[in-house]
């Protein structure tokens, strides 16, 4: 379906067009802010003139039945004031959109740009395909030529450094890193809390993410540890590692490049690359070219794509993307007791699976099995054991290992099962995965709700219809309905013939000893 009109063409300047202009030649749609107070303060006056429209309330209402499904104006109006080096980025992003993901990805939020694959061709192979991939995006996409790229390295290290992408392509200076990586966004499987208990909508819209916002690649780059090394080394105190992305980004009438960062300890065991590869093609614009950080089994916000800038420094990034987003408040805090420091950090991601096939709601013809397809994933170990149930998690069917696709340290598994199913009618399918440090899955979407709607790692649950074919009865029915052409789903419509013969329901009531008692 075609994206919804753009509002965002109706919108206004108000008083002298800004201009902030790019910061380098060949790096399109980069506006450098954080090394500018007084540019990010001329911005955030720009923004206090206008009443952003809000956005709209999707989560107490039916999502709206598009593609795609939101659409973002308050950002893409956020992009247009800062004046003309951003004002086209939500067109510019639209573009990459179009020409480097599949022609039927599920657009979650269009600008900026989410969006996840259809749930069946996600779990086809254990390496999601480049134009699979989903995305999350903050803001626009910056257009970096290779040659014009660098990244700096600053902060606690004895010999801070400029890096073009030639030099960190010189295997003679840097040994090549290809790891295997599943990236999963926190907000993954967010429906499920927003349909059972809604939670905060956010200024960038807090997207209503189905079951596809994780992806697997095969990374190509180099670890960060030997990068830092080549700057001489840390100094003293250099505990964590800030990251730069060149895009743009709003919070609370404020301006900022995308940062975040990440502790050291995770550089030091070669659980940080800089990449510029994604399953042996160089790196899509939209995925973070030409550089992107890919971080082993965090959060996938800690994975800063268009990456131009890494500082070392004490203490975790007071940047807003690190310290006010990404937190994971206790049940027991919501709208009005929340603060920045009674969440937890989300960095290391829960063990977590998905059934992706069948869908919520399909009515399944079957001889006594059902096929069920799915993916499992911890980021503080691998997945050691899938189970399956039929029965809203009563009874548990091990998924046998040798339906588990490859083990990893950093990527989750693909998983299928046929399910003996004897019943008829509506069955609460779900699934739960156990880790490799025995961790397993929260029961239900409230034992792991959460305010800000993150990390929804509670047993994925589906309802299906079966429809036994291998019950004689239920098989003499369908061969009738099949005869006379008459629709099998949704069983919802009126069926039109009748259900039994006059003749046979009397001698069924014969022998049933009759409908009414006789004396
Ligand atoms: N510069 C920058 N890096 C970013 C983001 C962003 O908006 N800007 N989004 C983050 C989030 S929240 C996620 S989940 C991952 C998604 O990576 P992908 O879009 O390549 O799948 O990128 C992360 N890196
Ligand atoms: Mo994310």
């Amino acid at each position: 379906m075609a994206p919804a009109e753009p509002n965002a063409k109706a919108f206004e300047h108000k008083g002298e067009v800004p201009n902030f202009p790019e910061e380098l030649p060949g790096w399109k749609g980069y506006v450098e802010w954080e090394k500018y107070p007084e540019k990010k303060k001329a911005a955030a006056e720009v923004l206090a003139q206008y009443d952003f429209p809000v956005p709209p309330e999707f989560q107490f209402k039916p999502l709206p039945d598009s593609n795609p499904i939101l659409e973002g104006v308050r950002w893409k109006y956020y992009h247009k004031a800062m004046g003309a080096t951003l004002e086209e980025i939500p067109d510019i992003s639209w573009k990459y959109v179009l020409k480097e993901k599949a022609p039927d990805m599920i657009h979650v939020l269009q600008f900026p740009y989410n969006g996840e694959p259809p749930r069946d061709r996600l779990v086809q192979t254990e390496i999601t395909r480049n134009a699979d991939h989903f995305v999350r995006n903050h803001g626009g996409i910056p257009e970096i030529e290779d040659d014009a790229f660098h990244l700096d390295i600053e902060g606690l290290v004895n010999d801070p450094k400029r890096l073009t992408l030639k030099d960190l392509k010189d295997e003679s200076i840097f040994p090549r890193q290809s790891t295997v990586v599943s990236l999963q966004c926190s907000g993954t499987r967010r429906i499920e809390q927003i349909h059972e208990y809604p939670g905060d909508g956010d200024e960038l819209i807090n997207a209503p993410w189905g079951e596809g916002a994780i992806g697997t690649a095969k990374w190509t780059g180099v670890s960060l540890k030997k990068v830092i090394k080549h700057c001489g080394g840390l100094k003293a105190g250099g505990q964590h590692v800030e990251f730069y992305g060149a895009d743009t980004y709003f919070k609370k009438g404020q301006v900022y490049n995308y940062v975040v960062s990440v502790p050291m300890r995770k550089v030091k065991i070669n659980e940080v690359i800089l990449a510029w590869e994604m399953n042996d093609e160089s790196l899509p614009k939209i995925h973070g070219a030409p550089l992107r950080a890919v971080v082993c089994g965090y959060i996938g916000a800690r994975s800063c794509k268009w990456l131009y800038r890494i500082r070392i420094i004490e203490d975790p990034s007071l940047a807003p993307v690190q310290m006010k987003e990404y937190l994971y408040y206790t049940p027991q805090i919501g709208k009005h007791n929340a603060t920045y420091s009674n969440g937890f950090s989300i960095q290391t991601m829960p063990v977590s699976s998905a059934i992706m096939t069948p869908l919520n709601h399909d009515q399944i013809i079957h001889d006594g099995k059902i096929k069920l397809t799915g993916w499992a994933y911890s980021g503080s170990g691998w997945p050691e054991r899938v189970e399956v149930s039929g029965d809203g998690g009563s009874i548990w069917y091990e998924v046998p290992f040798y339906k588990l696709s490859k083990k990893y340290f950093h990527a989750w598994r693909i998983w299928e099962y046929e399910m003996p199913v004897d019943a008829e009618g509506w069955l609460d399918f779900c699934v739960r995965t156990w880790d490799s440090s025995l961790n397993t899955q929260p029961t239900y979407v409230r034992s792991a709700w959460n305010w800000d709607l993150h990390v929804t790692s509670s047993c994925h649950r589906i309802k299906v219809y079966s429809i036994n074919r291998s019950k004689p009865a239920t098989a003499k029915r369908l061969a009738i309905m099949e005869e006379k052409g008459l629709t099998m789903v949704p069983i919802t419509q009126p069926i039109e013939i009748n259900l039994q013969s006059n003749e046979e329901y009397l001698a069924e009531m014969k022998k049933m000893g009759g409908r009414d008692p006789t004396e």
